[in-house]
């Protein structure tokens, strides 16, 4: 499913692996705050790109809750990494300012770098417990509040690992649209 947000920019979901979405110069990584490899998408990226990604995260760590940082992306179809540190769900309060703080910094930052397409995972709804429909909307709400004040990136892409994320993120994005 694909809307479309103002200035032509477009919002897509699909389901997928966050590692494997060659046509966007940028993927977001759902990090831990020492930018290390783990589970979930941050185990799959690091799986990846280190040693050599872990030598460029190293310098940036530790990173703050709703921070975003950029590295490149070491054996991997695309240009850059953004890497963003998600809330834990019941433990770090705000959330819903914290979730929409990586959305918010992640497309800024890959802004300023010149991408044009950037591939998020649904930060915080892995390990970090974030209930599913709850950050999409977060996530939605706030990528169509920060759309104005892009002016590279024309594709924002949201990738749902389970057939049951991507039917919820589906369902929220048709709500928001309606
Ligand atoms: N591609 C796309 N989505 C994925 C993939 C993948 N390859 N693998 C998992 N998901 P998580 P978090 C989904 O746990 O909640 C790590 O250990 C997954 O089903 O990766 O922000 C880090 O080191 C879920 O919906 O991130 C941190 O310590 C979503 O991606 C911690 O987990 C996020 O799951 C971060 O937890």
């Amino acid at each position: 499913m694909t809307i479309s947000l103002i200035d032509k920019i477009n919002l897509e979901i699909r389901k997928g692996d966050i590692t494997k979405q060659p046509d966007c110069d940028s993927i977001v990584n759902a990090a831990n705050a020492q930018l290390k490899s783990g589970g979930g998408v941050a185990g799959a990226i690091h799986s990846i790109g280190d040693p050599e990604l872990e030598i460029e995260t190293s310098k940036f760590a530790p990173i703050k809750t709703g921070e975003a940082v950029i590295t490149s992306a070491p054996k991997m179809p695309n240009r850059y990494i953004v890497h963003c540190l998600g809330p834990v769900y019941g433990k770090d309060k705000p959330e819903d300012m914290l979730l929409g703080n990586c959305y918010k910094n992640a497309l800024l930052i890959a802004d300023k770098y010149e991408v044009k397409s950037i591939a998020f995972p649904a930060i915080s709804t892995g390990i970090f417990g974030y209930p599913v429909d709850e950050a999409a909307r977060v996530a939605f709400s706030t990528i169509q509040s920060v759309a104005h004040k892009l002016t590279n990136i024309k594709t924002i892409r949201s990738v749902l690992w389970s057939d049951e994320d991507y039917k919820t993120h589906e369902k929220v994005l048709e709500d928001l649209v309606k």
